[in-house]
């Protein structure tokens, strides 16, 4: 007899190829209009679903969760940061939460070199320039930027991102150092040339450029606080296309306004898709609207791994990727 297929519901309109071998697979509810669901459609949905499919945009938090019905057992994020799913609560109520790792590592390390490249080079400054109708011509010390070989990038949180990022930066010239929980293998660290610091404060203190790779957690919240930010230099720059809330971006936007220090390139914002309206004013900052992983090929990538979690899962065994909270 055909196995019943389980209810999933997909919170956002997921690329077509996906929602259409979901179609298939399972008894899927899709999104048609993208609209991010409210509180009250994903009490809704988490009551009803077998298995639930969330991003970013939905907060899963306990007041969502503990209204689940029984049959909820799987949230399968499509995404990699789960800070935005209440895993203690998941747990307690035994819903497995899988997310989508790997996949957009290349894309998003790409986006930061994007960034590590845009805001020294100003390029979207530039940009703004032609567009203005401004552009009165050439002249050899307009636009003056500064130059990124030879300088020193501070990558914080030297997973799979942070990893990605330091081979292509070490390709342009910089030299690697980082900090992360555990100094990474040495055969790693000879292949990047890379300085581990244990110490997040010293390491600040001596970059040209820092870039935030870190998770999301209870532990890195404000990781870069007024404090820590203080410590770098006048004439560095941060990057974060990791999540707005490792830094006080309030923080970060008074030293911005002050010269204390030079630049950022921020992909990600601490109360998303909200931007800090003095951020926008300011010309030493490129803001992008969360693109890191915007890609078709890696949204495709992300689709396939929510499709083989669920699958595995309702064929009775271990999904692929599994959060655990231990791993956070
Ligand atoms: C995703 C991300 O697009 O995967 C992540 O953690 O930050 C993004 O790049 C988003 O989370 C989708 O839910």
């Amino acid at each position: 007899m055909a196995q019943k297929k389980p209810l999933v519901v997909v919170t956002r309109k997921l690329p077509d190829a996906i929602e259409t071998r979901m179609m298939e697979l399972f008894e899927t509810r899709l999104n048609l209009d993208d609209h991010p669901m409210t509180k009250a459609e994903l009490v809704e949905a988490v009551k009803t679903a077998d298995v639930l499919v969330p991003t970013i945009t939905d907060r899963i938090d306990s007041s969502v969760l503990v209204q689940a019905g029984t049959n909820l057992k799987l949230i399968a994020n499509f995404g990699t940061g789960v800070d935005h799913i209440d895993l203690a609560t998941a747990r307690q109520r035994s819903i497995t939460v899988t997310n989508t790792p790997g996949v957009l590592t290349e894309d998003t390390a790409d986006m930061t070199m994007a960034l590590i490249l845009s805001v020294p080079r100003r390029i979207a400054e530039g940009e703004r320039l032609i567009r203005s109708g401004n552009w009165s011509g050439w002249s050899p010390t307009s636009m003056l930027g500064h130059r990124i070989w030879g300088k020193r990038l501070g990558i914080i949180g030297m997973g799979r991102i942070g990893q990605a990022v330091a081979r292509r930066a070490k390709a342009f010239g910089m030299s690697i150092h980082y900090h992360n929980r555990k100094r990474v293998h040495p055969d790693i660290e000879t292949e990047l040339e890379a300085t581990y610091w244990e110490s997040l404060d010293q390491m600040l203190a001596r970059m040209d450029v820092v870039t935030i790779h870190s998770p999301h957690t209870p532990a890195t919240f404000h990781l870069l606080s007024a404090r820590r930010l203080k410590l770098m230099q006048p004439h560095s720059y941060l990057i974060n296309t990791s999540r707005g809330e490792i830094v006080d971006e309030n923080a970060l936007t008074r030293m911005l306004q002050r010269g204390e220090i030079a630049g950022a390139g921020l992909d990600v914002f601490e109360h998303e898709p909200a931007v800090n309206p003095k951020l926008i004013e300011l010309d030493n900052v490129v803001l992008l609207p969360h693109l890191g992983s915007a890609t078709l090929e890696g949204r495709i990538d992300m689709g396939e791994k929510v499709i083989i979690n669920i699958k595995t899962f309702a064929d009775g065994h271990n999904p692929p990727d599994r959060v655990l909270a231990s791993m956070l």
